[in-house]
């Protein structure tokens, strides 16, 4: 997560362990980058069933990346069996503002029509990249309370031991 590679190397599937205080609570996060390219999308439906959480990323300056989104979404849901899920949506290579092919506005649009959170993010100038995790472990944190909402300590500190299981594209 704290470096930022030149090359480009489509990803086949990558896994990283971090360990954070987010909210003066722990989390660790099994963070899954999955693979862009339909050509590694096998196992696509497998990691949508065992993700807690998944970033939707786009490229602003790639518009065929920001116009699947929409059917990543759809297919998480089908898989999940369910109306919401958390998601956030990024719009990656912000620094890149001359290229651009996505405005903000649209990737907002894409955010209210999906109902997730949007925010802009470069991986180059590590802007919003820690930011967009942590925002998602919120949302994980929050998704989960509603659905088994803590009884009292016990329970909770074997809840924050677990951690989360986030998925990026
Ligand atoms: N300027 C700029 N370049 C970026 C940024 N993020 C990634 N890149 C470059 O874009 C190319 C692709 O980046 P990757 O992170 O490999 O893209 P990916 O979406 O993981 O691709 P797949 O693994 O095939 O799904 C590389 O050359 C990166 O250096 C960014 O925020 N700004
Ligand atoms: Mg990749």
């Amino acid at each position: 997560m704290s470096y930022f590679v030149t090359d480009y190397d489509p990803t086949i599937e990558d896994s990283y362990t971090k360990q954070c205080v987010i909210d003066d609570r722990a989390a660790r996060l099994d963070i899954l980058d999955t693979a862009g390219q339909e050509e590694f999308g096998a196992m696509r439906e497998q990691y949508m069933r065992t993700g807690e959480g998944f970033l939707l990323v786009f490229s602003v300056t790639d518009r065929g990346s920001f116009e699947e989104i929409y059917k990543f979404q759809r297919q998480i849901l089908r898989v999940k069996d369910r109306d919401e899920f958390p998601m956030i949506l990024i719009g990656n290579k912000a620094d890149l503002d001359h290229q651009r092919q996505v405005t903000q506005e649209e990737g907002q649009q894409l955010a209210r029509q999906l109902k997730v959170t949007y925010m802009e993010a470069s991986a180059k100038i590590r802007m919003n990249v820690d930011q967009a995790f942590h925002e998602l472990v919120r949302v994980i944190r929050k998704f989960q309370e509603q659905e088994c909402p803590p009884s009292p300590e016990p329970t909770r500190k074997e809840k924050d031991k677990k951690g989360c299981h986030c998925v990026i594209f």
